[in-house]
């Protein structure tokens, strides 16, 4: 049987091979996608790489070479129709972080198909490290406290889109109904259809940390993560979990689907945290 890291090593060598050929290509999309599919398969051959730091290392690379190819797909997205067109310019170029583009439209990435939401079966819960486990059906979770928060969304992929209006309720607004104990330090948040990111404690109770149901004045779109989704401004986008359903207040850091898959822990992007070191 062959050693599934060798396996992933072939595969970021052909991976690499075709990029380079993409380059010289008057239209690069086909060998671009092309790459990205051959990681993409590298990628899910992880979880057969029993070493953790050879799988960590593997997973950076992969995670890095993908970085690259979104970048060059996602920067010129045009809006979807009846969506406003964002800046692509602005007057202060210190609101745009090191390394980022911004784009007239809004990417849909996400792991899986989009959910389908039922608001008759729709629950959210917050647990762990909590004085008191609490579960609010779509009707009750309406009736907490609104939030207005206007911000801008930067993704690992290069893109950034400036000025968003979420409309929602403050995660600590949310949490503070469960009660936090002391000993929680860390919160991993979870959404559909098997998506999680970890962040620390005192991130997710930042004054611009929402679970939005709205954006730009109209219901959140469900390819967006609509009915709901967390919204981090100060990470980038791969925290901001779409469809959310539990937020679980953990002692310690849990890494979620990204994190175990080579990307940065903490996802500054003023710091350009995009993977780990
Ligand atoms: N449930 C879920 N949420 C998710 C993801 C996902 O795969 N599943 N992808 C994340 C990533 S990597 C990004 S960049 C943003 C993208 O949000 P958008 O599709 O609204 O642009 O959603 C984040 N939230
Ligand atoms: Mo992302």
């Amino acid at each position: 049987m062959t050693d599934p890291a060798d396996h992933i090593r072939t595969a970021l060598l052909r991976a690499d091979d075709v990029l380079k050929a993409a380059a010289n290509r008057l239209d690069p999309g086909p060998a671009l996608l092309q790459a990205a599919e051959v990681l993409e398969q590298a990628r899910d051959r992880l979880d057969d790489v029993a070493d953790d730091d050879r799988r960590h290392d593997l997973a950076v690379q992969i995670a890095r070479r993908m970085g690259d190819i979104d970048a060059v797909t996602f920067a010129a997205v045009e809006p979807a129709p009846g969506m406003r067109r964002a800046a692509t310019s602005v007057d202060d170029p210190s609101r745009v972080p090191p390394g980022q583009r911004l784009t007239p439209g809004w990417p849909v990435l996400h792991v899986g198909t989009v959910p389908t939401f039922d608001p008759d079966t729709w629950s959210f819960t917050v647990t762990g490290r909590v004085h008191q486990r609490v579960r609010w059906d779509w009707e009750a979770f309406g009736n907490l406290p609104t939030t207005t928060v206007t911000s801008d969304f930067h993704c690992v992929t290069r893109w950034s889109r400036l000025d968003n209006v979420w409309e929602g309720v403050l995660a600590r607004d949310v949490l503070a109904v469960a009660g936090v104990r002391p000993e929680a330090t860390h919160a991993v948040v979870t959404g559909h259809p098997a998506y999680a990111t970890n962040l620390p404690l005192a991130a997710l109770l930042d004054d611009d940390v929402l679970f939005a149901w709205a954006v730009d004045g109209a219901p959140l779109p469900a390819v967006h993560g609509g009915p709901l989704r967390l919204v981090v401004p100060s990470r980038y986008g791969w925290k901001s979990v779409k469809w959310a359903f539990e937020v679980r207040l953990t002692d310690r850091d849990v890494p979620g689907y990204w994190e175990e898959r080579g990307y940065h822990d903490n996802a500054d992007p003023w710091q350009e945290q995009r993977f780990r070191a």
